[in-house]
């Protein structure tokens, strides 16, 4: 008899959603299967980041589509989630472009920006026109930006910033970086135009992760940044960190995409692959194994949704926002990498994508945070002692 629950939803979470929710739901979903998976293989496989798709996905809204007015939808946080969630079962390195695009970008500008400055980029930014990036980690040590050693002086009207940054999302194909540099008045944001003199932004060639996202070194050697560039309402690590907040509240969703792409894959090669004289979906050893996924899965999504709703009432602590982006990055790169080995020497091939979605999240791993950050961030929150 088959049943009646779905395998990816076991707890029909999807009856949670509001009305608006789910169709922003379906509407990414379709997105995703019509544009993004007829060619996300080949992408990945030639390193290529597939920027024709980003006019579509300006239409649907999804570009800071939780800032009210500017040209942007003014979606939940629920719905941001569910956005992250459906781009990342087509790829993480989908996801990452409007992550930052739209929490590390968008969210910034709108938090901390002048009125001119909301009015120059956000509008293009939504439509997609104009693409930006955030540079926080520098070479010497991503996971202590306090470290920071890129700095601005004050000459006369304008700034001086000299330094680096390393491993920057969209860096050489941004119209404009949120760099966070040191200056004797705290922490500050510079938004530093593509062109302007002294600044580079080389593409990292060969990554074996992200391969259909563009990630990249920021080099600025006395660039010289007018006032009017520089985000007046922050002045402290305070301000990139409640950005990293905005990103990592998405990874706690993205990753279940991820996770929902591998297993749905998974069942349909295990109950067609005879081994033994029966389909492998007929012993017990995989029967577990693909159950423990579903178990792994369900508690990802019950974490997000709370997560969101939580969002939403205005009552997220970061510490939430860590305990589920450890949680969730983990399930799906575990979940990837178990159905990677189910498939056997297929799983090594593009032709399924658990190991493309394996490779990927070991770079969502690693960026907003490692685990071990976040698992030290949990830790100051139980004990009251700062570990790192
Ligand atoms: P600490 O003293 O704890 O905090 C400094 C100030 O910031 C506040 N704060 C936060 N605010 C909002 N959200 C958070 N998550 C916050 N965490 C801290 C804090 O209250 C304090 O405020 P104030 O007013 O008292 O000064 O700072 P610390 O130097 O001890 O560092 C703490 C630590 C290790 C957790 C932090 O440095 C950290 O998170 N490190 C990891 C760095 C990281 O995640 N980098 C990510 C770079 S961006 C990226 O990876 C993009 S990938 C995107 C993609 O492609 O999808
Ligand atoms: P390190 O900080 O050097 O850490 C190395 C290892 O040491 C890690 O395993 C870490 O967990 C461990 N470690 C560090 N401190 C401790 C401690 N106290 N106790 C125990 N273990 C510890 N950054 C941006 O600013 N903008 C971006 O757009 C961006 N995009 C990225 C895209 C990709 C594809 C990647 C891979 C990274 C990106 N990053 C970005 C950078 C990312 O945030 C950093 O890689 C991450 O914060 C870790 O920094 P790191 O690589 O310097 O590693």
């Amino acid at each position: 008899m088959a049943s009646s629950l779905n395998p990816l939803d076991l707890f029909d979470i999807r009856s949670e959603l509001s009305e608006e929710e789910a169709m922003v739901q379906d509407t990414v979903a379709r997105f995703v299967d019509d544009q993004v998976l007829p060619i996300i293989r080949e992408c990945f496989e030639k390193h290529r980041f597939p920027k024709e798709l980003i006019p579509g996905i300006a239409q649907l809204g999804l570009l800071g589509s939780s800032i009210d007015g500017y040209g942007c939808a003014g979606l939940n946080a629920v719905s941001y989630g569910l956005i992250c969630q459906e781009l990342e079962r087509g790829d993480s390195g989908l996801r990452s472009f409007v992550s930052v695009q739209s929490s590390l970008v968008m969210y910034p500008i709108y938090s901390f920006g002048s009125e001119a400055q909301k009015q120059r980029w956000l509008p293009a930014m939504a439509r997609g026109e104009a693409l930006g990036c955030f540079g926080l980690t520098e070479p010497h040590g991503g996971s202590d930006p306090g470290n920071m050693k890129t700095h601005a002086k004050r000459q006369g009207g304008d700034w001086v910033l000299n330094g680096s940054k390393m491993w920057i999302t969209n860096g050489s194909v941004a119209d404009v970086a949120v760099v966070w540099a040191r200056t004797d008045e705290g922490v500050k944001g510079f938004l530093v135009e593509r062109g302007t003199k002294g600044f580079d932004a080389p593409e990292i060639e060969n990554k074996m992760s992200l391969r259909a996202s563009v990630t990249s070194a920021l080099f600025f050697d006395n660039v010289r940044v007018p006032e009017a560039n520089v985000l007046p309402g922050v002045s402290s690590l305070r301000g990139p960190l409640s950005c990293l907040s905005q990103a990592r509240y998405g990874i706690s969703w993205g990753p279940i995409g991820a996770a929902h792409a591998c297993l749905k894959q998974l069942l349909e090669y295990t109950e067609t692959r005879e081994l033994f004289g029966r389909p492998l979906s007929h012993t017990q050893l995989v029967q577990a194994r693909l159950a423990d996924m579903a178990r792994r899965i369900t508690t990802a999504q019950l974490l997000a949704l709370r997560l969101g709703r939580l969002k939403d009432a205005g009552r997220l602590h970061p510490t939430q926002i860590s305990v589920a982006k450890w949680n969730n990055v983990r399930m799906a790169l575990d979940i990837a990498r178990d159905c990677r080995d189910l498939l056997g020497g297929a799983g090594i091939s593009a032709e399924y994508v658990p190991v493309r979605h394996m490779l990927n999240l070991e770079s969502v791993i690693t960026y907003e945070g490692t685990e071990s950050v976040h698992q030290l961030v949990v830790g100051k929150e139980l004990t009251g002692v700062s570990a790192f």
